[in-house]
């Protein structure tokens, strides 16, 4: 197997930035647009250029993703000697670069002059066919013609890209002599990456029958035809490549197949693009990309395939996504939540808060509150701190203003109760009980006051006794608000359910600190803070699905519903969520960014559901657990 080049006239990797130097839409690729031809300009000694069958990391500079995708190089022209940089080459990398994700979606709108950070050629090579050693060929297969080693100059060679497959073995043609090899370019539709191909024989196969033979691979290609080859290099989707494999074991032909697998670095290190081959795992990266094809281990077909939610029959369905809270029932599961989004009404011109399920308060406690002094908000990648203090009119000016706008909205309001004491709490409750709010949300879990709030939610005895004591004051729907800081979080769960609690709401915001580097001192005169937003959407999701666990081995009379918080920003996070088990999710710090984001949540449910055949959000709560 040929290795990466190294110092000794090899290829050597570099990180930098290149320039997109023409960002084109691939014509042929079916549907169009989703395939583009990004050019690079980079400037580089000869031996940090690609060779056929390499790679290289490629993130968009202006894009929001943390890591580079793996990319393979489609063609590399040199430009010229580097007028700026002496002893260096200008060139031109191409890549051809399906839009499917959002790494890729971020270099595929990419535009002329932008940067991209570029770390590269990595990988192996596609072995010189010179230099591949041939075994004489046994075959018992009567209907496959049995020839001995074929020379080196005679070696006839096969070589097969399926869909973005095509760019490397593509880019590998380049480098043999024209017409000494046949390639077979497998598309679902459409043709595309083989202008450069000089093949002896081109042949196309479509899924759909538009361009060449209709059908796959095999439809072309089978163990007979395979036979009449010495060598195979190939690249594609799993199922393509696992077929090359068994007809070339069963033909007894060498074959290089190209893998892709997901990866962080592309230098060997992060160990997350392993492979399974007979000699154990092998990284995809630095082992790869290209292995022999009889050493590969594919999974069977099925387990190939992907693991989707199975679409209901049923194609016409109008989805309710109404739910429920004890006895009260939300039109859909989106709740604006506590301290995100005021008292309701603050956003209405922006947008029709009436379409949301429900809002939650500002936290409220018995006595006005000014709230924390300094700093209090303070932006991290992907978070936002807050140390807000529990500012709020207190509970009777609420009921007396705010309450009776809130009851006004189509939303379900709920108010959120938090104290300095559980004293304060009690009376806080027995005054919300006289209104006619319809849910309290039992705040134990403000992470920045020095009193209540989240010292009240840290252990199950306490958040057991501080919801006891609330419930015995009020019959209302009564959820409670956690902590994600308690060392045991499914345990307090339980135990506010057990002390009468009718949901629980999870998570409040995780603590944090910030400094300012500058000023050598903490950010925040309470130096901790609260933390949310997309940054923590993945502790939460465990919280919530450690949660709705245990309250699945409850009997069924005791279950409650569990209401989500933690980071999320897209509908596909709130069906993450209630795929763990949630009933309703809060949005918070997202507002913010995007306040249409809840709107854009409701109607993405509601699509997801039609699309897969989903009549209520109990047809696939908790599906994930
Ligand atoms: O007001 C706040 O500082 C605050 C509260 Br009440 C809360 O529950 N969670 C939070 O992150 N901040």
């Amino acid at each position: 197997m040929a290795e990466t080049k190294d110092c000794h006239g090899n290829t050597i990797p570099v990180y930098a930035k290149g320039t997109v130097g023409a960002n084109t839409i691939v014509k042929g690729a079916v549907p169009e647009g989703s395939v583009f031809s990004i050019k690079v300009n980079v400037t580089a000694k000869q031996k940090s250029l690609p060779v056929a069958g390499q790679f290289y990391m490629l993130r968009a500079t202006k894009g929001k993703c943390l890591l580079g995708r793996p990319i393979s190089v489609y063609h590399t022209e040199i430009l010229g000697e580097s007028k700026t940089e002496k002893g260096r080459l200008d060139a031109s990398i191409e890549f051809l670069i399906l839009k499917k994700g959002k790494g890729t979606t971020e270099l595929c709108e990419l535009e002329k002059n932008d940067s991209v950070d570029i770390l590269g050629p990595l990988g192996n090579i596609f072995p010189d066919p010179k230099n591949v050693k041939l075994e004489k060929k046994i075959t018992s297969n009567k209907n496959i013609s049995s020839k001995s080693g074929a020379k080196n100059s005679t070696k006839k060679i096969c070589i097969i890209g399926g869909g973005i497959g095509v760019a490397p073995v593509s880019g590998f043609a380049e480098t043999l002599e024209p017409k000494t090899y046949d390639f077979y370019a497998c598309f679902k539709s459409g043709k595309y990456g083989v202008k450069n191909v000089k093949a002896k024989k081109l042949i196309v196969t479509t899924d759909d029958g538009s361009v060449g033979i209709k059908g796959m691979l095999s439809a072309a290609l089978d163990e007979k035809k395979i036979s009449e080859y010495d060598i195979v290099y190939a690249c594609g989707p799993l199922p393509m490549l696992s077929y090359v494999q068994s007809i070339c074991k069963a033909a007894n032909v060498k074959s290089y197949l190209s893998m892709e697998s997901r990866m962080a670095c592309g230098m060997g290190v992060c160990l997350g693009c392993t492979i399974e081959t007979v000699d154990g795992y092998k990284r995809c990266c630095k082992d790869g990309p290209v292995f022999e094809g009889d050493k590969l281990i594919f999974l069977k077909p099925s387990a190939c395939a992907e693991q989707v939610v199975a679409a209901r029959k049923n194609k016409n369905v109008k989805p309710d996504l109404s739910v429920k809270i004890r006895d009260v029932v939300l039109k859909n599961p989106v709740i604006g939540s506590s301290g995100t989004f005021g008292f309701g009404t603050e956003y209405k011109d922006v947008f029709d808060v009436n379409k949301l399920g429900g809002i939650s308060s500002k936290g409220l406690t018995l006595e006005p509150r000014q709230g924390n002094s300094g700093i209090r908000l303070w932006e991290t990648p992907s978070g936002l701190m807050n140390s807000i203090g529990l500012q709020n009119p207190g509970i009777p000016h609420f009921i007396e203003h705010e309450l009776p706008e809130m009851l006004k909205l189509k939303a379900v309001t709920i108010a959120n109760l938090s104290g300095s004491s559980l004293e304060t709490y009690i009376e806080g409750a027995k005054l919300l009980d006289k209104t006619d709010v319809p849910i309290i949300e039992l705040n134990i879990s403000c992470p920045n006051v020095s009193a209540g709030g989240a010292a009240l939610g840290m252990s199950c005895e306490m958040a057991g006794s501080a919801t006891k004591a609330i419930r015995k004051v009020t019959e209302k729907p009564l959820i409670v608000k956690l902590t994600p800081q308690a060392s045991d979080v499914a345990g307090v769960a339980l135990s506010c359910i057990e002390a009468g609690a009718d949901g629980i709401v999870l998570c409040n915001s995780f603590q944090g600190v910030a400094i300012d580097i500058e000023k050598g001192r903490p950010v925040f005169d309470k130096v901790k803070a609260g933390f949310g937003g997309p940054a923590v959407r993945p502790i939460a999701l465990r919280l919530v699905y450690e949660v709705c666990t245990a309250i699945r081995k409850l009997p069924k009379d005791k279950q409650v519903p569990v209401i989500a918080i933690g980071g999320i920003a897209t509908w596909q996070d709130a069906v993450e969520f209630i795929m763990a088990g949630a009933t309703a999710v809060q949005v918070g710090t997202n507002t913010f960014a995007n306040p249409n984001s809840m709107i854009e949540i409701i109607d993405g449910l509601k699509e997801f559901m039609k699309r897969k055949g989903f009549n209520t959000i109990e047809d696939f709560r908790g599906c994930a657990l």
